[in-house]
């Protein structure tokens, strides 16, 4: 009970300390185009990725707010990453991969044995890709990939450890309109847990929880997660959700109730 309960208040005096923190603009020479953030190079800075349709470029982030820029080389992308793109090494090689999600599909880059060139891997099966992710789903030390489905149930690729990424659907929810999804450990079990941010045919988020295995159920109904807003992105979801969570629980409530309140109010998406 105690520890619960402090974990709620400990998380909302780190909501009051991040909204302390002061932000600077800073301009990376020569970027455009689309651009996300990740370590590419294991310095503890993040850098500036920004993929293409026959290369891409990192920015790399050095001492100073000071970047220099690299092309990378890859083969033609089949799907651009017009809707998301995400960062892994799912063939545990040493250098970082790429996961383009577009409207028609998804398109996997993968680092050559030196990580100087990319060589592209396009799944037959259509995707109206969303949001994607690298996540090992299924707690075996390999990474899996996800990808949210615009008109359709969402869609892992799952690592099975021999370089190949199999194709699975279903057990991620079973309808439509999948826009943003984000993993964390809502639980503490070890198993990477899922929040869907959806909107369009469908738009009662999911919150699945995973049993261990790579299976999930869905418990937003129960957590009062599955609203019908249209939804489209769940970068801030997960901490309401850890909120809503922690704070669901009759220990918890019973001895923290207003500063749960406190919390989720402080939490809610803008
Ligand atoms: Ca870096
Ligand atoms: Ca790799
Ligand atoms: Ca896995
Ligand atoms: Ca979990």
């Amino acid at each position: 009970m105690k520890k619960q309960s402090a974990f709620c208040l400990a998380l909302l005096a780190s909501t009051a300390s991040i909204a302390q923190v002061a932000f600077t603009n800073v301009s990376i020479p020569g970027a455009s185009g689309i651009q996300g953030a990740v370590d590419m190079n294991n310095d503890g800075r993040d850098d500036a990725v920004m993929p293409g349709s026959a290369s891409f470029r990192v920015a790399y982030q050095g001492n100073g707010a000071v970047y220099s820029t690299t092309t990378f080389p890859t083969t033609n992308a089949d799907n651009t990453a017009s809707w998301s793109f995400a960062v892994g090494d799912w063939d545990s090689n040493g250098y970082r991969d790429l996961l383009y999600g577009g409207g028609s599909g998804a398109t996997f880059m993968t680092a050559n044995f030196d990580g100087t060139a990319y060589t592209e891997f396009s799944p037959a099966q259509y995707i109206f890709s969303q949001r994607t992710n690298f996540v090992d789903l299924n707690n075996d030390g390999h990474l899996d990939a996800f990808v949210c489905h615009d008109v359709d149930a969402n869609v892992s690729f799952m690592n099975n450890g021999a370089g190949q990424l199999v194709h699975t659907q279903g057990g991620y929810g079973s309808t439509c309109g999948n826009y943003g999804s984000i993993f964390t450990d809502i639980n503490n079990d070890g198993a990477m847990d899922l929040f869907v941010a959806k909107c369009g045919c469908d738009p009662a988020d999911l919150m699945m929880l995973n049993n261990g295995d790579g299976s999930f159920n869905n418990i937003a109904i129960a957590q009062g997660l599955a609203d019908s807003h249209q939804s489209w992105s769940s970068a801030g979801a997960i901490s309401i959700t850890m909120a809503t969570w922690m704070c669901s629980s009759a220990a918890a409530a019973a001895v923290a109730t207003s500063s749960c309140a406190t919390m989720a109010r402080a939490t809610s998406p803008t």
